[in-house]
């Protein structure tokens, strides 16, 4: 897939993308990342992006006609059609399914505001989607557009490994990651969850599911369904609250 980042500071995404799972997706030719400057685009010795807001204001707005030439020069790159995402606040929030559906994309183009925004004409004229990476501001979208870099490159066939890839599973299913223990087995700081030293594979399996959806419970009920649920896994979260209502929920404590 390829993805075109227009910013005022290209780099700094290509910078987050240059590491681990994404990195290792640009080398084997899955990702192709590039950036265009707007200012590159500006006019005169001043390279001018930005001008006061009509009707009055605090904070800058970028102009028109930079971003177009540039988003006009990133769709010239490559002849396969682009969906133009825009990065702001303003944006429907991100989520998994969204991010599987941008996944699926051949190309995007990432367009990131600074200032207080962008011409609106632009977004109108220009722009195909409009995404926020949650309820906080950030001082521009670059930091959005590597999350949205980051989780569509991990979604192209061969760049996960098998291991990643199995990790990758429990939130596409809707939970949250069960805990997970490596050696040794005794530290000061506690001892592993003896279910997961008995070599049970279908009893590790159910514990496991049962972390998931108990964890999901209690931080994220936003994220259960729990009229969804299937007969075992209604149990199996029946049972944690149990046992978490009993106070034996310790963090160490599967007694
Ligand atoms: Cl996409 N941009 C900015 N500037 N702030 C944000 C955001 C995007 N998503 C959450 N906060």
């Amino acid at each position: 897939m390829r993805v075109d980042v227009v910013s005022l500071f290209p780099e700094f995404v290509a910078q987050c993308a240059a590491f681990g799972v994404v990195g290792r997706a640009q080398e084997r030719g899955l990702l192709s990342l590039h950036g265009w400057n707007p200012r590159d685009y500006a006019p005169g010795n001043y390279r001018r992006v930005d001008d006061r807001p009509f009707g009055g204001g605090p904070g800058m707005v970028m102009l028109i006609d930079p971003l177009h030439d540039a988003i006009e020069a990133a769709r010239a790159a490559d002849p396969r059609e682009a969906k133009v995402v825009y990065l702001t606040p303003q944006g429907a929030r991100l989520t998994q399914a969204k991010v599987r559906e941008l996944a699926a994309h051949p190309r995007l183009i990432l367009l990131c505001g600074r200032y207080e925004g962008v011409d609106e004409r632009l977004i109108e004229a220009e722009v195909d989607e409009e995404l926020s990476i949650g309820d906080y501001v950030l001082s521009g979208g670059e930091l959005a557009a590597a999350v949205v870099v980051d989780a569509v490159a991990r979604l192209q066939e061969g760049a996960l490994n098998d291991a990643e890839s199995a990790a990758q599973d429990s939130f596409e299913h809707g939970l949250l990651d069960c805990p997970h223990y490596t050696r040794p087995v005794e530290h000061p700081l506690g001892h592993v969850p003896e279910v997961l030293l008995s070599g049970n594979h279908a009893e590790i399996a159910r514990w496991r599911r049962m972390e998931s959806l108990g964890r999901t419970w209690l931080r994220r009920p936003d994220l259960l369904d729990e009229q969804a649920l299937g007969k075992a896994d209604r149990a199996l979260l029946d049972a944690f609250r149990a046992r978490y209502l009993q106070g034996l929920d310790e963090p160490d404590g599967d007694a």
